[in-house]
């Protein structure tokens, strides 16, 4: 992979993900940073063509495989026309979502496994994992408060409490698995403070090598 940064974004519907990565981005940008922001599904011409099919409360029939599949599909395309271009271009990527998406809610809350969800995107992911993950923890009952504030629901936020909370169960689990790269924040309270939790926990990412340090001077110690 390149040089540049990649962050994703996790968590429950309406966890907050869109706002944080907005004023993450706005951070950065103003730190002078080359930011690409990336949602999943979606993303690109290809990508954005399979969310419709993906979210169209009208296709209620489709398939847990199916489903499990045109979301990787989505990814693979995000992955070779998106974000490894970018990160070999010295970028920081932030993407809306990613594969930690497919194991919490198609591994765990379809009941799908994880071992077979994991196996179907290692060619969509292509060895291109995050740096961190910020795993927004919310509630099932507050996300979907926020989620029906706005409007109609999707295929998806259409599902039952108990599918949301086993949703946020597999976002945790994962985050157990792998503590170095997540950074859990509790999404509740107001936005400019977790967006000031989330710069703190992502310090180290965004530290300015000193002079005289190995990544100053280009070596890969
Ligand atoms: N999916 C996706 C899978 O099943 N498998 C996969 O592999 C992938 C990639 C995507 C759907 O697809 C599923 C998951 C989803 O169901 P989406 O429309 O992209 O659909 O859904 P979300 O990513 O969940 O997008 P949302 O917009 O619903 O949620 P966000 O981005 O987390 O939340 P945000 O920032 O838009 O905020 C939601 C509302 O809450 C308010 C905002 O103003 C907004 O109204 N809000 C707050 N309110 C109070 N306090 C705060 N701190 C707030 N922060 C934001």
């Amino acid at each position: 992979m390149g040089t540049g940064r990649f962050i994703a974004f996790e968590g429950i519907e309406g966890s907050g993900k869109s706002t944080q990565i907005r004023l993450l981005q706005e951070w950065l940008e103003a730190r002078g940073s080359d930011v690409l922001f990336v949602r999943e599904p979606g993303g690109t011409p290809v990508g954005e063509r399979i969310r419709d099919i993906l979210l169209d409360p009208s296709l209620s029939e489709m398939s847990d495989i199916c489903e499990m599949m045109l979301f990787a599909a989505s990814r693979a395309q995000l992955i070779h026309q998106k974000v490894r271009p970018a990160l070999d271009a010295g970028k920081i990527v932030l993407c809306d979502r990613f594969v930690y998406s497919s194991l919490a809610y198609q591994a765990y809350a379809r009941g799908l496994g994880r071992e077979r969800v994991w196996t179907t995107n290692a060619p969509a992911v292509d060895s291109v994992l995050p740096d961190r993950v910020v795993l927004l923890d919310l509630s099932p009952t507050d996300s979907m408060a926020r989620a029906r504030a706005r409007g109609s629901l999707d295929r998806i936020e259409a599902e039952s409490l108990e599918f949301h909370e086993a949703v946020r169960g597999g976002f945790l689990r994962e985050a157990e698995r792998d503590p170095a790269r997540f950074l859990v924040v509790p999404a509740q309270g107001e936005p400019e403070s977790i967006h000031e939790a989330i710069i703190e926990g992502l310090s180290e990412l965004f530290e300015e090598p000193g002079p005289g340090s190995a990544a100053a001077e280009g070596q890969s110690s």
